[in-house]
């Protein structure tokens, strides 16, 4: 089922045509309402009358995070602040919150593009789901609550937390879809098996997974572990929450919900857009919100995106999975480490379990260490000493060869490493303190 065929599946003509009016009429309403967009343009030389079409969309300054901390709490909003429906707060992935506040309308097309990753991801009418990301601050629950409502799911509002109580819910009220994180979702089944229960028997069918990086591999895991698939969903709090983008069953890319977000692919270094299917800075246009509309906004989230039609029928670019961020990336003796890559290696290895953390720390004069913490299972923990050296010696070797920089591996006790119930912490980067 496709939410919103008609837009979802639009011909490339017709969509570029809505595109463009659409792009037009956020510049006269940004530039009419929010006095630091208006300083932005006037110093660019731009007026509304020069956007006539999507491609001009290059004429436009780009946003970064930056523009919205330096003008905390409401600078870059183009609505009185009275006519919010609601306000919520990103704590990101680093530095100051961001704010972000929405209308009523917003709140409509919030629903709306969280109804269509509801339906992409496989949710039919009547399903039951349970939602256990947070709600509150962070647009997780929030978002999928609205998505759900207005498809018509019956709603478990779980929030995060309290995992013993989230599986009697699963139990109990059998939802057919899980949202949450993917390390919840992980932590969530070793949870399950201390209690007795085979997480492969759950009532979960799908889940929508997001809101962190998280390898294919990790997506195997999950899959196998309670026989579900598994999708992904994306979105940023700046540009609506949840909701900017989501895969189908396919998982062929993330169909990215190009009437209502205007996507672009550039080099972070140049600006300049990179050829489609390499990667690059995902730079987001929100062109039909109200609130805190934001123009040529840099994620700093790196993707591939491609045009073509999914077999699933829509039309809509696809994103590849989120591949790192240009700020999440650590850089150890020079060379550039995304988790997702150390990831990958570790759910590859035979004994090791998904649960890892990276501590990177410079000692004076010296270079870069970056350690790498693994948990093992309990029964390989229990072997002896020299077992665990080669495994130790082998997980070392496979890092090595991907990233090409020198690592320590330490294997730690099942549950050694803190669990979350929201967004992992993956890296502990002791040189900034
Ligand atoms: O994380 C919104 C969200 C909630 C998305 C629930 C999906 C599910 P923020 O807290 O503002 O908003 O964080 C946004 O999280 O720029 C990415 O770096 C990262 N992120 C979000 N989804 C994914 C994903 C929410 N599927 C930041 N894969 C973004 C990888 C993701 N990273």
């Amino acid at each position: 089922m496709i939410w919103n065929e008609k837009m979802e599946c639009m011909d490339a003509h017709n969509l570029k045509n809505i595109q463009s009016e659409r792009l037009h009429d956020t510049v006269a309403y940004v530039y009419k309402n929010c006095p630091l967009y208006k300083s932005k343009l006037d110093a660019y030389g731009i007026t509304p009358r020069d956007i006539k079409s999507i491609d001009d969309i290059k004429k436009l300054p780009f946003t970064a995070k930056d523009d919205m901390r330096d003008s905390y709490p409401f600078g870059l909003f183009s609505t009185p602040v009275h006519n919010l429906a609601e306000i919520h707060v990103s704590s990101g992935t680093t530095g100051n919150p961001t704010v972000v506040g929405y209308t009523k309308d917003d709140l409509k097309l919030w629903g709306e593009v969280m109804a269509r990753v509801l339906c992409c991801a496989g949710a039919e009418p009547h399903d039951r789901i349970q939602i256990a990301y947070g709600y509150g601050l962070f647009t997780g629950g929030l978002g999928f609550h609205y998505g759900s409502l207005e498809m018509g799911l019956t709603i478990i509002p779980a929030s995060s937390g309290q995992t013993k109580r989230q599986l009697k819910l699963m139990t109990d009220f059998k939802p057919r879809i899980l949202a949450c994180t993917p390390s919840y979702a992980l932590y969530m089944v070793e949870e399950a098996r201390e209690l007795g229960l085979k997480p492969t028997e759950s009532s979960w069918e799908i889940g929508v997974f997001g809101a962190e990086p998280w390898s294919e591999s990790m997506r195997k895991e999950i899959e196998t572990q309670w026989n579900m698939l598994a999708t992904d969903v994306y979105g940023l709090s700046e540009v609506i929450g949840p909701g900017v983008a989501q895969e189908c069953k396919y998982k062929a890319g993330l169909h990215l919900f190009s009437d209502v977000f205007y996507p672009e692919v550039i080099d972070p270094k140049t600006g300049l857009d990179v050829k489609d299917g390499q990667r690059g800075e995902l730079v987001i246009t929100t062109i039909t919100k109200q609130g805190i509309p934001l123009l040529r906004y840099r994620t700093r989230d790196i993707v591939s995106i491609k045009y073509e039609r999914c077999k699933c029928g829509r039309t809509s670019p696809r994103i590849s999975k989120i591949m790192g961020r240009t700020d999440d990336m650590i850089i150890v003796r020079g060379i550039n480490v995304f988790p997702s890559q150390i990831e990958h290696v570790l759910l590859g290895i035979e004994g090791t379990q998904p649960h890892y953390q990276l501590i990177v720390d410079r000692k004076a004069g010296e270079l870069d260490e970056l350690e790498v913490l693994v948990e093992v299972e309990e029964k390989i923990f229990s072997d002896e000493i020299k077992k665990l050296r080669g495994l130790e010696e082998k997980i070392k070797k496979e890092i090595e060869s991907v990233l090409g920089v020198f690592v320590r591996v330490r294997l730690v006790e099942p549950k050694t490493i803190e669990r979350s119930e929201g967004k992992a912490k993956r890296v502990i980067d002791k040189r900034m303190v």
